[in-house]
């Protein structure tokens, strides 16, 4: 039976110094050999670790001048020039051949399910990247068996007998801080919308999920049960959930429909991973910002909003947690990419590198949890070996 044979261009879409597109599969050298020209003979082997100089000819018509890496078990990477044509006009020569074009992320996990069978890591990645909410976080959690978490550990036990413990443990601090960063692009951001009756909530949830979700009157008390809404912005995959407004004369009030939607109110704020406390820009109320202490720990941005009115609000009245504002108009959408700007820098995604080392389950995690309050050499060489391998204990 014939074997099949894979390839993808696994640089990005716009024009680099360089591009790479991927040959995978048994049989792969022979394709290799039929399309690549050696610049010599001398020393010529297509076995794993070799670099090899020449040129990629389509018949007679040579595509371009390319290094080619001989990677393990059939995998060959095509380095050639950076303009997105050339690359295309390898797949274009690589699909005569019967080869099957992939996507980036698709060959990769082809390549782990048949060359990682005993990496611990690409066994994860394979199973999680299948569930990650964004393109960015199936990125993330891919790179982590070549780079990331993986290199380091890989990392960590060759140099275990040289870098002192304590330079583990800060790397292994960044690890898990870079982890709650990750977690929100690749699994997605859950927000909710809080803030005083009336102040625009719901406006704000319709104007971000471009649609009509929840009910907006003029009526103070509307939203009573919370209402969700699933948005994409950028690299995160958003969760917005739109509560009824906070009144504290109705939290202390006996058991009625709006103490509970009250309570249920807080114990979501309780779980969101930020929070956008909506306030009405255009007037002067009072506001017990207490109701907030119990969660000064968490991501909180101040939305002040109807500032298509005239401004009434006293930002000097803020508690420092809650200095954090944006001024926006959910009704005229405006200042609402300012917001997206800063939700993607409160949640510090902006700038992040899809190949920082992070962990991405809960058997990472906890592998990770003992390093860091581990000081022997000896069992921090198991817990590493274990976070490669899976060692059973
Ligand atoms: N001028 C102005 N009015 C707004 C703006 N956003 C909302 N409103 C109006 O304010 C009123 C309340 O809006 P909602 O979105 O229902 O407010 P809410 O916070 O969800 O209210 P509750 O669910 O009752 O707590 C409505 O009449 C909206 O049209 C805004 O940016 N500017
Ligand atoms: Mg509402």
């Amino acid at each position: 039976m014939e074997k099949e044979l894979f390839a993808a261009v696994m640089t990005g879409k716009g024009t680099g110094a360089i591009s790479t597109v991927q040959v995978f599969g048994e049989n792969s050298e022979s394709v290799i050999k039929e399309i690549f020209k050696p610049a010599s003979e001398k020393h010529l082997r297509y076995e794993s670790g070799e670099i090899l100089l020449g040129t990629i000819h389509d018949g007679p018509k040579t595509i371009d001048q390319v290094t080619i890496g001989c990677e393990a078990d059939s995998s060959f990477a095509i380095h050639c020039h950076g303009n997105p044509l050339v690359a295309e006009l390898i797949i274009k020569l690589l699909r005569k051949h019967k080869i099957k074009i992939l996507t980036d992320e698709q060959l990769q996990i082809k390549i782990l399910s048949v060359q990682k069978q005993n990496d611990a890591i690409a066994q994860e990645a394979m199973t999680v990247q299948a569930q990650a909410k964004t393109l960015e976080g199936t990125k993330i959690v891919l790179n982590q068996v070549d780079y990331g978490l993986g290199k380091e550990a890989r990392e960590w036990l060759r140099d275990i007998d040289t870098i002192p413990i304590s330079s583990f443990h800060k790397q292994v601090e960044d690890i898990l801080s870079n982890s709650a960063i990750a977690k929100l692009i690749i699994f997605g951001c859950k927000i909710i919308l809080t803030g005083p009756p009336n102040t625009g909530k719901s406006s704000l949830l319709n104007c971000l999920a471009g649609k009509q979700k929840s009910i907006v009157t003029d009526i103070s008390g509307t939203t009573r049960d919370w209402v969700t809404a699933n948005c994409k912005i950028e690299s995160m995959s958003l969760e917005l959930i739109d509560t009824a407004g906070l009144d504290d004369n109705l939290l202390v009030q006996s058991d009625n429909i709006d103490n509970t939607a009250q309570k249920k109110s807080l114990e979501l704020i309780g779980q969101a991973d930020l929070i956008l406390l909506v306030l009405d820009n255009s007037r002067d109320i009072e506001f017990d910002y207490g109701i907030f202490n119990d969660f000064t720990g968490k991501r909180i941005i101040t939305v002040l909003n109807k500032s298509d009115l005239l401004p009434k609000f006293n930002t000097n009245k803020l508690p420092s947690f809650l200095s954090n504002y944006v001024k926006i108009s959910a009704k005229e959408q405006t200042g609402i990419d300012n917001l997206i700007s800063s939700i993607r820098q409160t949640c510090n995604v902006a700038d992040f590198d899809p190949r920082s080392p992070i962990c991405f389950t809960d058997r990472q995690k906890k592998l990770l949890e003992e390093l860091k309050s581990s000081t022997s050499k000896k069992k921090n060489r198991v817990i590493m070996s274990k976070l490669l391998k899976q060692i059973k204990d």
